[in-house]
């Protein structure tokens, strides 16, 4: 019988801390975003920068010598429907460690979410020409003659190309622009919405984004960089190819 009882508490004490923990509105919250690059599994720094070591789906050698991107409105999703959107952006750069960490700026409940979502680049609302300070100084405009606003990437290096000798490529993502009449642009969105899936937040939770940059270079299109490497910014085409490719490129990783 004192055997029942003692089990009997220690099921209270144990279902009554997990209570306590994961019960939304209890406690708030900062959530830490860790974004972490990888090249199909294999880990990449800035270590690794300048090396031309990754084959892309396309069988291209290629070397990466920068990685940058902007993401937005990080969005924590209840069951119930409700969404917590956290007004704010975090520009990654891989050379730079401080910016691979993004505490957000406001505290959310602990407990379940459904999902966590960003936006990989601005929406058109945030994407306001020369807008921010910090961005503008960072070189991360885009020119008038191309809408303005904002880069979403740029990935560049070199590769190998079909004539066995070095070249340099700049895969710059931005809004995708026809701008064949300088006088009237056509514009097509080319943000996108990550969906991270379900995270359970603690108490100063961190949360491992994984981007595997291979992606960007395969599904749905096969990506030659023979054919595309520079001058990217003004070529549609391959803009709403880059938004194609980019939708599988980020992942859940570990939560803490
Ligand atoms: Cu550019």
């Amino acid at each position: 019988m004192k055997k029942l009882v003692a089990i009997i508490v220690l099921i209270i004490v144990v279902l009554s801390s997990c209570v306590e923990e994961d019960i939304p509105g209890l406690q708030n919250t900062n959530v830490s975003l860790n974004f972490k690059h990888n090249w199909d599994g294999a880990n990449v720094s800035s270590t690794d920068f300048n090396t031309i070591q990754y084959f892309n789906e396309n069988n291209d050698e290629l070397s990466i010598e920068k990685l940058r991107y902007l993401i937005s409105d990080v969005t924590f999703h209840k069951a119930n429907g409700e969404t917590i959107v956290i007004e704010g952006y975090n520009l990654v750069d891989v050379a730079n460690n401080e910016s691979l960490s993004y505490v957000t700026p406001v505290q959310i409940p602990i407990g379940t979410y459904t999902n966590v979502s960003f936006t990989f680049g601005f929406d058109n609302d945030d994407n306001t020409d020369g807008f921010y300070a910090d961005l503008n100084s960072a070189s991360w405009n885009v020119p008038m003659m191309l809408g303005g606003g904002y880069h979403f990437m740029q990935l560049e290096g070199k590769f190998i190309n079909n004539v066995a000798t070095e070249q340099g490529y700049q895969y710059h993502a931005i809004r995708a622009v026809d701008n064949a009449d300088p006088m009237n642009l056509v514009f097509q969105d080319t943000f996108f919405t990550v969906n991270l899936g379900e995270v359970i937040v603690h108490n100063n939770s961190s949360v491992d984004v994984n981007m595997n940059i291979s992606e960007w270079f395969k599904n749905p299109h096969l990506w030659d960089l023979n054919n595309f490497n520079s001058m990217l910014m003004p070529n549609f085409n391959a803009q709403v190819q880059m938004y194609d490719n980019g939708q599988d490129a980020f992942s859940l990783g570990s939560v803490n």
